[in-house]
């Protein structure tokens, strides 16, 4: 059984929901400061692979966007503690572009070896919060062909369509590759 560090138990909630076989392992680790998820993601593999015996896998995502040159982005969970969706939305009052996109990036660390896979998820930015399904930025976030914003899907809905969704598919692919049950 795989491994999930994060103490995000709804990000926990939505990979298991996709493979089932997997241990939450609630431990916080450092983010370092870098320009990309893959940066971040690498830095962090190598950190816990010190601290934590065998094989397992980390989740980092962001929220990148485009009418403020990607931001978040790899700033979204400090973001969203100190000025969270209101602030967002604050800062894109009157903006007409309200593109952006979810990026999940997986870690994977398996006998000893670095695997990163990515899933990416557009959309526009909601001119209010609504919803109260999911977590973090759900509720501002409207997936592209939908008029809903995540926090008013079911975690299948989301799972679906979703960043995260589309990197732990690769995730169940790789893990049937390895791990043939
Ligand atoms: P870890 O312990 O796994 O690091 P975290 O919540 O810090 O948990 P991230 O750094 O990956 O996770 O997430 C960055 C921010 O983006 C954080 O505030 C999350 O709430 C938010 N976020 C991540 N995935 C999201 C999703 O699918 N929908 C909405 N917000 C999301």
């Amino acid at each position: 059984m795989f491994k999930l560090v994060t103490h995000n138990r709804h990000k926990f909630e939505e990979i298991r929901k996709i493979v089932p076989d997997l241990e939450m392992l609630d431990m916080e680790y450092p983010e370092i400061q870098a320009d990309t998820l893959e940066e971040v993601v690498e830095f962090s593999l190598n950190y816990l692979s010190d601290r934590i015996d065998g094989d397992f896998i980390i989740d980092d995502s962001g929220l990148f966007i485009e009418a403020l040159n990607g931001f978040p982005g790899v700033y979204s969970a400090y973001v969203f503690r100190t000025i969270g969706n209101d602030g967002i939305l604050a800062l894109l009052r009157g903006v007409e572009n309200r593109r952006a996109y979810f990026k999940t990036v997986i870690g994977i660390r398996f006998q000893g070896v670095n695997y990163k896979l990515v899933g990416i998820c557009h959309g526009i930015i909601a001119e209010e919060p609504r919803g109260t399904n999911g977590f973090g930025y759900d509720p501002i976030f409207i997936p592209e062909g939908f008029e809903k914003t995540f926090a008013e899907m079911s975690t299948e809905e989301k799972n679906r369509i979703s960043h995260r969704g589309k990197a732990v598919r690769k995730l169940a692919a790789f893990m049937d590759r390895f791990y043939p049950r």
